[in-house]
């Protein structure tokens, strides 16, 4: 098994070319991975990231308060998760931005078969607490959907040698 199905619950892990991404300023990468998380083949990197929240585009044209707006911690940031295409010399492609999350994630791996993994806390316990909960997701062509929620504490999370997610 490569390093390149490693994830971790801290950017030392082993990304590959994400740790080398020139991302906006702003942009706290809590955890990331390199793998084929849409199914094509072909790696993307996979970030956990906090950034200063913005509202969904649509919300300046409207005068109902917007879904998101408490999806954010004490500092203004919001959680995202974001899966970019690297490209020579730290560039990147956006192939997919999450808006921001309801319950913001810490840490993420991505299993061998491409079931995206997250550690999940809440705005209030912020970006450096252990976790709720644990989440499986699957690429859906046009986001992730979610597989399966447990109630796990943690900090990092690891793939084995056996392809086993292990919370620690
Ligand atoms: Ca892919």
């Amino acid at each position: 098994m490569g390093g390149a199905l490693a994830g971790g619950g801290s950017r030392e892990a082993n990304a590959g070319p994400c740790r080398t991404l020139k991302l906006p300023t702003g942009w706290d990468v809590r955890s990331s991975a390199y793998a084929d998380v849409t199914g094509d083949g072909a790696p993307e990197c996979v970030l956990s990231v906090w950034r200063p929240w913005a509202d969904w585009p649509i919300a300046r044209w409207s005068s109902r308060p917007s879904p998101i707006v408490l999806n954010r911690d004490s500092r203004g940031d919001s959680a995202h998760i974001a899966v970019l295409r690297p490209m020579p010399g730290g560039a990147y492609r956006n192939v997919w931005v999450g808006s921001a999350l309801f319950q913001p994630v810490t840490a993420l791996t991505v299993l061998p078969d491409g079931t995206l993994a997250t550690l999940e806390t809440t705005y209030a316990r912020g970006r450096q607490s252990s976790s709720v909960a644990l989440s499986l997701w699957r690429w859906t062509g046009f986001g992730f959907g979610l597989v399966e929620r447990q109630a796990v504490r943690a900090t990092t999370l690891q793939v084995g040698g056996d392809g086993v997610l292990m919370a620690r």
